[in-house]
């Protein structure tokens, strides 16, 4: 079973003498499965090829951004036909109004929005213009989530933070963090603790509607109603990182699925279909505080670039034909349904949570609704599964910390040829 991995290793050697752990995002490195990470060299739909010339189904799709799979034909050529044209300018373009109002249409507690390139950034400008809307300091964020790599927002960080066991970043100074309430994940109680005494400054509740950063954690019945209303309670405003869940869930993303108006959401990865491209948005009223309409500085030099939104515009679009998420939903309910019946019978404990197209597949036999039941899960044995299903080229995301997704160019025979080899992994585990 064992496929040739030389060039990414004599690839991987080069690269640990450029760059800080031979990549240019920690997860990359397989730190946490071990083993050698793989260059890729190319992807078309559903699958990859590495540089050893291995082919794999692919279920990290780019962490998230490629629901339509890998260099869907329109996307690429919209890019194309944008970068003849010019690749930036520095000034306003077409393709970020029509980028606007096709949020605006899908998000209508967004009435306002602003592009930036990265998920990071949406996050960090829209704690920003939450603290000052409300002329508050503190912001609440949850155990586990994550919000990119905001200074403030880096405590008891999620992701990266979880598989490295940093959840709070060296280089961040406690002034930095000293405003940062961290709550419990689908615990209303422990918010409303976490509150008491200090409603009165916080600014902002950020929440990953969907948690997918400690693996994927779908929020429990009333949790993310049950911010809204202590938001609404205490003049708080109620953030949705919908980075991940945007556009992912449905075209209104978590608020459309659970039915919950956030008062700033931040959006990244599809919008860009698979260039640099993120947002944050919300009402007129608070969003007028941002420059040049207001005292809030943000800026960027890329912001809303046409070959990015192009790309963008060009997967919206897409996700708004007829069927998509119901494909979606049938495609991932397959994986879920196979990946499980193939764990029972080999008897092996597996939960596997899942919310639309992305799922995690936790190797424990207790349920997992917080950060703290990480601690019940074997990640030994995720790395296993991990290395079985790259032995049978299945490519899933080397870190349980992280989620799985499915796209609209994964097919009922890949989904077959997954579970199949996940039968015959699991045996062996
Ligand atoms: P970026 O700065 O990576 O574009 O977005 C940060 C971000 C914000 N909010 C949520 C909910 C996110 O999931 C992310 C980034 N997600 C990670 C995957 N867990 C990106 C992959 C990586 O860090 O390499």
């Amino acid at each position: 079973m064992n496929r040739p991995t030389d060039r990414s290793a004599q690839l991987f050697q080069r690269a640990v003498g450029a760059m800080p752990g031979g990549v240019n995002s920690p997860v990359r490195a397989f730190g946490s499965v071990g083993g050698t990470p793989r260059f890729l060299q190319r992807g078309a739909g559903s699958h990859i090829w590495d540089v050893d010339g291995n082919e794999y189904i692919d279920y990290v799709c780019s962490w998230g951004p490629l629901i339509l799979g890998h260099a869907p034909q329109a996307v690429v050529e919209a890019a194309c036909q944008a970068t003849r044209r010019g690749s930036s300018f520095g000034a306003p373009t077409e393709i970020e109004v029509q980028m606007a109002e096709l949020v605006k249409q899908c998000f209508p507690g967004i009435e306002l929005l602003r592009m930036v390139s990265s998920g990071t950034e949406a996050a960090m400008s829209a704690t920003r213009v939450a603290r000052a809307y409300t002329g508050r300091s503190k912001v609440l964020k949850f155990d586990g989530c994550w919000h990119g790599h905001v200074d403030a927002l880096l405590v008891r960080a999620g992701s990266t933070g979880l598989q490295y066991g940093v959840p709070d970043s060296a280089g961040v100074p406690q002034g930095c963090a000293s405003d940062t309430l961290v709550a419990r994940y689908n615990d209303l109680d422990s918010v409303r603790q976490v509150l008491a005494g200090s409603a009165d400054d916080c600014a902002a509740i950020i929440v990953e509607p969907v948690a997918g950063n400690m693996g994927v954690i779908p929020p429990r019945p009333g949790f993310l109603q049950g911010l809204r209303d202590l938001c609404t309670q205490h003049g708080i405003l109620l953030i949705f990182d919908e980075v991940i869940t945007g556009f992912r869930l449905a075209l209104g993303g978590a608020q459309e699925r659970y039915g919950v108006r956030a008062d700033l959401t931040t959006l990244g990865k599809i919008i860009g279909g698979g260039f640099p491209a993120a947002a944050y948005g919300g009402s007129a009223e608070i969003m007028h505080q941002v420059s040049p309409l207001g005292p809030m500085v943000q800026a960027g030099t890329l912001s809303g670039n046409p070959v990015a939104l192009a790309a963008g515009v060009t997967t919206l679009r897409a996700l708004q034909q007829p069927g998509v998420y119901e494909l979606l939903e049938e495609r991932a309910a397959q994986l879920e349904a196979g990946l499980s019946e193939a764990a029972q019978r080999a008897g092996v404990p597996v939960r596997c949570n899942r919310a639309g197209s992305m799922m995690t597949l936790f190797f424990t036999e207790h349920p997992v609704t917080d950060a703290d039941d990480l601690a019940h899960c074997s990640s030994e044995r995720y790395a296993a599964f991990f290395h079985g299903m790259l032995d049978r080229g299945i490519a899933f995301a080397p870190s349980y910390c992280e989620a799985a997704f499915v796209s609209t160019a994964h097919t009922p025979e890949d989904i077959e040829q997954t579970v199949a080899a996940a039968r015959e992994v699991l045996a062996q585990l």
